[in-house]
């Protein structure tokens, strides 16, 4: 079958292309062109709809079969990004037979399908389209380019010499084995099991760059977290007032910081209330805090107790800091940083702290990290098993080896199973 989707976002644009992928794509562009298209050169065409009125005037490029993403015959129509002339295009294909529309992710689908990338590589590909910061862009990168194989590959090395090892001895009568042989085997395993559990680790990180880091602003009211929010978004999305118990909904903001998504959550401000909504606002305040990576407590220079009644959780990742440092301090905390939201004091400060418990909690060093869940539980498993091998049986243990072995295999192995691929492939958008 052929399959044609529109590759590039719908709406206006300057340039959008529509990707055609099957066996009849050369056949597709002489319909719509006239022409004989040569293999992987953009060509300046008319293109026509098969009763001759020009469609447009764009760029076509034929991808011969291998020679594509795709791995089957591909072409591309480059067109204008008007509404028009996409839909035309479109209708027009749907015209020619043997041609249906592409549905979400097929493109890689067939990619797959034809060798072109194993699954992590497509789970790679699938993040890399959704990355939003520099970060997240750096690690599906990484899997795309197929890194995370590299390693999968050189423990399955380490682990078939362990097997062998294992096997080797199995010949011999159980008081005959050779202590030297087993004692290889299990040392090499350790050495390997060690490796994938720092792998392992590596998922947390990869979450956090992933999902972001929440920082949530509490305090008493009027302690000046609205304004806080207010500058370090760069944005004015709180209302400031002198009056207290203003905000009452919980406002946030995405940023990136360190290539990280980082969200900043404005609170109501914690106090007993009588009203309602301000209890509502202190009850999802505390809700939201549960969630916090870092809490940032703010509070007054100028009262005695600048967090009221609040319990500050002294959590290393946690900031506390006095605001107000113009008025004249009352109060006898000792926080991480006063500073001055209304003369800018000391606002350089707090953002290289933000910063320094950010780089904290999420270690961005270089490196393939687990990509995904499936991969995660692929990992999960093989530790498990590796970790509880029985030697007082040569024979189990090479059981065991195995069932490791085709674990991490399992996690690059060509798969048919549908439930699995619909999973992956459901995460891509029409036209890749
Ligand atoms: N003197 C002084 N006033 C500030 C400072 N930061 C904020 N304010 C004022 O404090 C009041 C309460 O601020 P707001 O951000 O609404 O506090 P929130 O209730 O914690 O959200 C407003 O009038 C602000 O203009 C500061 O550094 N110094
Ligand atoms: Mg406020």
């Amino acid at each position: 079958m052929t399959i044609y989707a529109l590759s590039t976002v719908e709406g206006q644009s300057g340039v959008a292309i529509i990707r055609v992928s099957g066996p009849l794509s050369k056949k597709v562009i002489n319909n719509l062109t006239g022409k004989e298209p040569k293999p992987r050169l953009a060509t300046l065409v008319k293109i026509k709809t098969l009763k001759n009125k020009i469609i447009d005037k764009g760029l076509v490029v034929y991808f011969p079969k291998k020679q594509s993403f795709t791995g089957e015959e591909v072409a591309e129509f480059h067109i204008h990004g008007s509404t028009a002339i996409i839909e035309t295009l479109l209708k027009e294909l749907g015209r020619i037979k043997g041609l249906r529309p592409a549905k979400q992710g097929e493109f890689t689908k067939q990619a797959y399908l034809n060798g072109k990338m194993n699954l992590l590589q497509v789970e790679g590909l699938s993040s890399l389209i959704q990355a939003e910061t520099e970060a997240q862009r750096e690690k599906a990168l990484e899997t795309y380019l197929n890194e995370n194989s590299k390693i999968h590959f050189s423990w399955l090395h380490e682990l078939k010499s362990a097997l062998a090892y294992i096997e080797s001895s199995i010949d011999f009568s159980e008081e005959d084995i050779p202590a030297s042989l087993l004692n290889s085997s299990k040392k090499l395993i350790k050495k390997t099991v060690n490796k994938i559990k720092k792998y392992e680790q590596s998922f947390e990180d990869n979450k956090r760059i992933k999902e972001g880091i929440k920082i949530v602003i509490l305090g008493i009211p009027n302690s000046g977290k609205s304004t806080l929010i207010n500058y370090l978004s760069g944005k004015k999305i709180a209302i400031v007032s002198r009056e207290a118990g203003t905000t009452r909904d919980i406002l946030n903001q995405k940023v990136s910081i360190r290539g990280i998504p980082v969200t900043f959550y404005d609170t109501a401000g914690l106090r007993k209330s009588k009203n309602d909504i301000e209890v509502e606002g202190n009850i999802r305040a505390q809700k939201i805090a549960k969630e916090a990576d870092i809490k940032l407590y703010l509070g007054s220079n100028n009262i005695k107790k600048p967090f009221g009644n609040i319990k500050i959780d002294k959590n290393k990742n946690n900031l506390v800091v006095i605001n107000k440092s113009d008025l004249k301090k009352k109060h006898k905390e000792k926080p991480n940083l006063t500073i001055s939201l209304k003369n800018n004091k000391s606002l350089d400060i707090l953002w290289k702290k933000i910063n320094q418990k950010i780089k904290n909690l999420v270690n961005t060093s270089s490196g393939p990290t687990i990509s995904s869940e499936r991969e995660y539980t692929h990992i999960i498993k093989t530790i498990g098993i590796l970790e509880n091998i029985n030697f007082n049986d040569v024979s189990i243990a090479a059981e065991d080896v195995r069932a490791a072995i085709n674990e991490i295999s399992e996690i690059t192995k060509k798969t048919d199973n549908e439930d699995i691929l619909d999973i992956i492939f459901n995460e891509f958008c029409i036209g890749k």
